[in-house]
């Protein structure tokens, strides 16, 4: 699986092929500008307007492909990087695939804490992070590695509790089982290669992690615009968060003035009706296409 570092002229990116992460890596990677022919059907892709080349793969296969400088970087959760324990770098969290991975045992049963996970069965698909968590708090348990519907195992009496993914927590109550103790918490990641890359290969990585960055800050960011009276300007000015001074302009009424910033998503809910409370009309909030700062 050895390749030199240099090999090949484009960016390898290893992605997910078909999987909860495919259609978001996918839309990220076009939200940065980058153009793609139809990926369902193929297992490699050429980028049509940079210079990136997707190798798509199971996700357990990824951060090997990485650590080998198969590609050069991986968009992968961090749960399977953690878990195969590839010599990696984690570059960037993305905010999309979030979860974490939890011990389990049926509801109100004799598995309460975790000292009660002495000498009992787990069947989970990631035994090496279920293993060094029960190291570290000094249970000794046998654990049994599964692929698939690792929730059932105990339902079938294969196992006496589990170790698995959770986001909603639907599948674990389905299956009359508690969630007692996290021992993962997971985001789909950008990994890089430790193999030495030319300096051409570092340049493009550079261009390609700005463009993240600006992408991701920019869907954090709402464009926000209003009108208000001049005189209410200072105080608008002191609720608003804004990354950079807001833009203030003259409107045709003398006494009004329009304002134009950026702020956090999240705080435009919390910002709202103070500006409304100091006079501020008409806000229109418009999502950021990207952001260089
Ligand atoms: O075929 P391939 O090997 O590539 O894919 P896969 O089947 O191994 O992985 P896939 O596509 O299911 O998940 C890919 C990645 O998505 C995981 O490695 C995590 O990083 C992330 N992710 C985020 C999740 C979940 N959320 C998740 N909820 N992966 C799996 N689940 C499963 C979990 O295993 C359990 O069965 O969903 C169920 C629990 O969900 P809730 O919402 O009911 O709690
Ligand atoms: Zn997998």
């Amino acid at each position: 699986m050895e390749r030199t570092a240099d090999s090949g002229t484009s960016l390898r990116i290893a992605i997910q092929k078909d999987g909860r992460l495919t259609d978001k890596t996918i839309n990220l990677l076009e939200g940065i500008g980058l153009r793609f022919d139809d990926y369902k059907r193929s297992l490699m892709l050429q980028c049509r307007n940079f210079d990136v080349e997707l190798l798509l793969i199971r996700d357990d296969d990824i951060p090997e492909y990485v650590q080998d400088g198969v590609c050069d970087l991986g968009f992968v959760g961090g749960n399977v990087t953690a878990e195969t324990q590839a010599d990696v770098t984690v570059l960037q969290g993305l905010d999309f695939g979030i979860c974490r991975l939890s011990l389990a045992a049926p509801k109100d049963g004799k598995i309460q804490t975790i000292q009660d996970f002495q000498d009992k069965i787990i069947a989970t698909s990631y035994p090496n992070l279920t293993r060094s968590f029960l190291e570290k708090h000094n249970v000794e348990a046998n654990i049994v590695t599964i692929s698939g519907a690792v929730e059932i195992a105990p339902r079938l009496q294969v196992a006496d509790a589990i170790c698995d993914l959770v986001s909603t927590g639907n599948t674990l109550k389905a299956n009359g089982l508690e969630e007692l103790e996290i021992i993962f918490e997971s985001e789909t990641e950008i990994i890089q290669t430790n193999k030495t890359l030319s300096p051409g290969k570092q340049k493009l990585i550079k261009k390609f992690l700005q463009r993240i960055d600006g992408h991701l800050q920019a869907e954090r960011s709402r464009y926000i615009m209003m009108n208000a009276p001049k005189s209410a300007v200072p105080e608008i000015k002191k609720i608003i968060p804004s990354l950079k001074s807001p833009t203030v302009m003259p409107l045709a009424d003398e006494d009004m003035a329009a304002i134009h910033t950026v702020i956090p998503i999240e705080e435009f809910w919390v910002v709202m009706e103070e500006l409304k409370a100091a006079g501020a009309t008409g806000i229109v909030m418009l999502p950021i296409e990207s952001m260089i700062l």
